[in-house]
């Protein structure tokens, strides 16, 4: 990254500068104690560890609302009536806001980054003028698309569900957006293009022929597979699960539900995950799991990064803060090779009752910050720890004699069952969790 900062016509962000790092000593709050871009840990800088990216949604879309009362920020680049100058505005505010942070990328839906209009056509018109501007703004600034995705869960008409609405008209609109935001991403040089459920899922088995709504949502994917291909896409295209949340059943579920689609409708030479920690914890699994889980088929795309409370079950997109999930998360990274070309996309916000403009940098601030600890700490626990040694002796059996053989495929069950009595009742191993458990506590730190 370089250290250019991006100002448009105005300043949206007064009084904050470029985030410099001053190192875990300092208690400037506008300073990262841990994330050192630059720094060389296990063979790569930490950018590219990371290689965080902004969510367009959260950062500059969302004011707060909720059920219960409307948003409490106010966004001056939502002051403008106009709504294509009112993006305009909004681009602006992004670039200027990740270039002070200093992320090399970001993330948006296409409704994020330009407003709909009243007709197919004006919607794409709209969106081809502010992707136009992203690209000049992305020159200047060298950050980076991560990827890029359609929102066809907000607009009414997708009540029903998008790719899966029993009104084929629907699925056609859902078609249309779905084909500008390829055409939005490739124009911009993404290294992803993102699909989330949204409303794909049900309520009420009653009214839902599950089976016809599946093959209608394989499809659809098969189909802008197809497009983006031949449009010159060369990127991933990623599911993102999660198991509830607007619907009561997403077809989305968790990482092994989407393994298991991705085989069903052949997606698999394109096709991998973007998974976040709320959503795995909403699915009753830790984020470690989950991505565990895709690394072991070979499907880990990328992540979205946030967390939610334990003491209850939605959605609340919280800035990570937990050190122990982000150590656990790296420990699981630095073993199976790392992001790749996926990254760490904040899908997080500021809580509604944080108002001041610099929240939103202290939110990015302190989960890179928690990110960056947690890879520290993994580091060490890998180079300065028995840890792996004390994991694989688990399995030392399977690595002499009859074990190499059974993993070899070269054991029958009936093999197997005449070992058994050959053997008689095995010696209880411990687990030894507890200890694992306060290996990785003693280097939290
Ligand atoms: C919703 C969610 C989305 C996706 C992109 O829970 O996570 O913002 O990340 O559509
Ligand atoms: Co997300």
């Amino acid at each position: 990254m370089s250290n250019k900062v991006l100002i448009g016509k105005q300043e949206y962000f007064k009084g904050i500068g470029k985030i410099p790092y001053e190192g875990p000593d300092s208690t400037n709050p506008l300073a990262f104690k841990y994330y050192d871009e630059n720094r060389n840990i296990a063979g790569k800088a930490m950018r590219e560890h990371f290689r965080f990216a902004v969510a367009y949604w959260h950062t500059f879309c969302g004011t707060g609302a909720d059920p219960f009362g409307p948003g409490t920020m106010e966004f001056p680049w939502n002051e403008e009536t106009d709504p294509v100058k009112a993006a305009m505005n909004k681009l602006d505010a992004a670039f200027e806001f990740f270039t002070k942070l200093g992320v090399p990328f970001y993330c948006f839906h296409d409704r994020d980054i330009a407003p709909e209009g009243s007709t197919v056509q004006e919607s794409e018109k709209n969106l081809k003028r502010i992707i136009e501007a992203a690209g000049i703004k992305q020159e200047e600034s060298g950050v980076k698309l991560l990827w890029g995705t359609a929102n066809v869960f907000s607009h009414p008409r997708y009540m029903n569900g998008a790719a899966t609405n029993p009104d084929f008209q629907v699925l056609t609109h859902a078609a249309a957006q779905v084909k500008s935001a390829i055409d939005a991403t490739i124009q911009l040089g993404g290294d992803n293009y993102v699909f989330w459920g949204g409303r794909e899922g049900y309520f009420s088995l009653l009214n839902t022929d599950m089976k016809r709504e599946l093959n209608h949502l394989g499809m659809f994917l098969q189909k802008s597979r197809d497009y983006g291909r031949e449009a010159g896409f060369k990127g991933n295209f990623l599911i993102e699960p999660k198991p509830m949340e607007p619907t009561k059943h997403q077809y989305d579920f968790d990482v092994s539900t989407v393994i298991a689609f991705i085989h069903q409708y052949e997606l698999e030479n394109d096709f991998k995950l973007n998974i976040e920690n709320n959503h795995a914890t909403l699915a009753g699994h830790t984020f470690a799991h989950e991505v565990q889980t895709a690394f072991g088929h070979g499907l880990f795309g990328s992540l979205d990064i946030n967390q939610g409370d334990s003491l209850n079950g939605w959605d609340t997109d919280e800035f990570l803060h937990n050190l122990y999930d982000a150590s656990e998360l790296m420990l699981v990274l630095l073993t199976e090779g790392g992001v790749g070309q996926g990254g760490m996309n904040f899908d997080a916000k500021t809580r509604r009752s944080s108002t001041d403009p610099e929240d939103i940098f202290i939110g990015h601030i302190s989960s890179m910050d928690t990110l960056a600890r947690g890879l520290l700490i993994a580091d060490t626990i890998l180079n300065q720890s028995n840890y792996m040694k004390m994991k694989q002796d688990r399995y030392s059996s399977f690595d002499i004699g009859k074990g190499v053989a059974f993993e070899n495929g070269e054991l029958g069950l009936i093999e197997l069952a005449e070992l058994a009595t050959e053997y008689g009742e095995p010696a209880h191993i411990s687990g030894k969790q507890e200890l694992f458990e306060a290996l990785l506590n003693k280097h939290l730190r």
